[in-house]
């Protein structure tokens, strides 16, 4: 049986892309998010563009119960076969002084960026411990490399997430398990979006006056980590537009 990837966030943006990349070389997919409709749409496309096989999981990575749920129904064969991890899931909610924060934000990028990401790797990493090799790539961020002005909360789950890939590449080394760390500059997905809750005019100014990253750029390069040799190992990655030269200065003309 060919070969699976899960990517958890495959609704929009770093997901969808990974999707869209994997399935062309002919992976099986597993996608996953909250909005069922982009799931049902995304499946049927590549199922029949590529003759793969595409499971759908509806959850929110915020809820235990659902993620153990979601995959405790994957068949033996599906388990034997899945290979690659994606835990891209994740969000921003706010940008600001931490005094004027607003809770429900922090709770929502805390619980997904960072609990979610961990009931997900420990739902999974037994399965590939199981198959004695695997590899999963935790999506981080510039700003878990940096912090800037506002971003206070965000930029914690990020570092967070880096850490969690350090710690996690020392429990797996002797699992033939590879960890990649992706960290993102500014990327034109729908990030921006949810970050400034639809305000679509503040999203867009984020992206004015340079070219940034489009999605694809991230899944052609998780793409080209996942296929190097079993001996090789990327470990951590920093990818930015060419305009942005750290998490606040940008050329934008
Ligand atoms: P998008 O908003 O386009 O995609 C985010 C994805 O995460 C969606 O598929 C969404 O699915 C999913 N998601 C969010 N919350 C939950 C949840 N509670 N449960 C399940 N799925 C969830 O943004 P990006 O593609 O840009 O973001 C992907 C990752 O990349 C995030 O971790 C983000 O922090 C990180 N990143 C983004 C950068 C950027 O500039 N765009 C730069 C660096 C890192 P659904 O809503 O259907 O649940
Ligand atoms: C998203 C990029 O610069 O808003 O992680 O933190 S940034």
């Amino acid at each position: 049986m060919s070969k699976y990837v899960l990517i958890t966030g495959a609704t929009s943006g770093f997901g969808e892309a990974c999707a869209r990349i994997f399935a062309q070389h002919n992976w099986n997919l597993i996608i996953t998010g909250r909005r069922e409709d982009r799931l049902n749409l995304l499946k049927s496309e590549l199922t029949s563009e590529f003759n793969i096989d595409v499971i759908s999981k509806v959850f929110d990575v915020r809820n235990l119960d659902e993620v153990n749920n979601a995959f405790q129904s994957l068949g033996k064969e599906v388990q034997n076969s899945l290979e690659i991890l994606i835990n891209n899931a994740g969000l921003a909610v706010g940008r600001g002084p931490l005094e004027d924060g607003v809770v429900d934000d922090w709770e929502r990028m805390i619980d997904t960026n960072v609990k979610g990401l961990l009931y997900v790797s420990k739902a999974i990493i037994p399965i590939l411990k199981t198959n004695k090799k695997g590899h999963i790539f935790n999506i981080a961020s510039i700003a878990g490399k940096e912090v800037y002005p506002g971003g206070n909360v965000y930029c914690a789950t990020k570092h967070a997430v880096d850490a969690l890939s350090q710690g996690m590449r020392m429990d797996l080394v002797h699992d033939n398990i590879k960890v990649t760390n992706i960290a993102p500059g500014a990327a034109d997905t729908e990030f921006s979006i949810v970050r400034f809750k639809g305000d679509e005019k503040t999203a867009k100014s984020v992206y004015e006056g340079f070219q940034p990253l489009l999605a694809n750029d991230i899944a052609e390069t998780i793409y080209f980590v996942a296929t190097r040799p079993a001996h090789v190992t990327i470990n951590d990655l920093v990818i930015m537009p060419t305009a942005q030269a750290s998490a606040t200065i940008f050329h934008k003309v």
